[in-house]
């Protein structure tokens, strides 16, 4: 049997058991093949984890849908932030000559690389929806490098599970799987419609992940860590997201 057809099969195992005898076999299912979501315990944990696992074997390689150029917003909305610290408003008086944006964990080599040696790696663009869960969106052109391409450059090992990746913005972190990870709409964008990353919109670097909502779309970033352990991170429940009670999975 194919891999795929596999996978449907499972997947469709997974969501009949879910109807059939309760969330309790979704969840052994789901284990067996690896695919519970750091988020799994607490109240809505069954319910993530039939999400993510119901995902993972139907639609890993979907794309996020892809518009024309006329579709692009004329004024996409920057959604405030907490106010930027010193620190990043001197980069930002340079130019950002000096971000940098360090990969480690993981990976075979730790790298530390500035804004134009990221502008200077192949890029790749896609015209997608960042939609918030708060019911906005707007589309636009994104470019930057694929985080695939970052991850090659370091050389991740066999062991890796996640890749978390931190702002200069206190508190703001986030993770993804290495599906999302290698998944080639995942983007370190610095360019959007053209012209370097407004700060209002994440500039210099953001993590752009068109399949998930925007809160996965973490600004200002400067660092990635590849992990074979999420739950060593903050609360363990993989971004600080399900402590608020937003899902780690934020697939859409
Ligand atoms: N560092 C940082 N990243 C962030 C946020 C933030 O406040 N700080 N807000 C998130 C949320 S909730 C959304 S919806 C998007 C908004 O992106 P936009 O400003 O391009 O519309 O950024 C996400 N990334
Ligand atoms: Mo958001």
């Amino acid at each position: 049997m194919s891999r795929f057809s596999r996978r449907k099969i499972l997947g469709a195992g997974l969501t009949l058991a879910a109807g059939a005898s309760g969330l309790a076999v979704a969840g052994r299912l789901a284990r067996r093949h690896g695919l519970i979501p750091p988020d799994s315990g607490g109240l809505y944990g069954p319910g993530e984890t039939l999400t993510y696992g119901a995902q993972r074997l139907l639609a890993r390689h979907s794309l996020a849908r892809e518009f024309s150029r006329g579709e692009i917003s004329e004024a996409p909305w920057a959604n405030p932030t907490e106010p930027l610290d010193d620190l990043f408003k001197r980069h930002e008086a340079a130019g950002f000559v000096n971000w940098t944006l360090a990969v480690d964990g993981l990976v075979t080599r730790t790298l530390s690389l500035k804004v134009t040696e990221l502008k200077s790696q192949p890029a790749s663009s896609h015209i997608t929806m960042l939609s918030c869960e708060e019911g906005w969106s707007y589309i636009a052109e994104w470019t930057g490098v694929p985080l695939k391409h970052v991850l090659e450059l370091a050389g991740t090992k066999a062991e890796a599970r996640h890749v978390v990746y931190f702002s200069q913005q206190n508190g703001w972190w986030d993770s993804l799987d290495m599906d999302e990870a290698l998944h080639p709409q995942t983007l370190i964008a610095h360019t959007m419609n053209g012209k370097p990353l407004p700060v209002g919109h994440g500039g210099p670097l953001r993590m752009r992940v068109p399949r998930q909502l925007g809160y996965k779309n973490v600004k200002f970033i400067t660092r990635l860590t590849v992990t074979d352990d999420i739950r060593k991170f903050g609360k363990g429940l993989g971004s600080p997201g399900p402590e608020y009670g937003y899902s780690w999975f934020a697939g859409i």
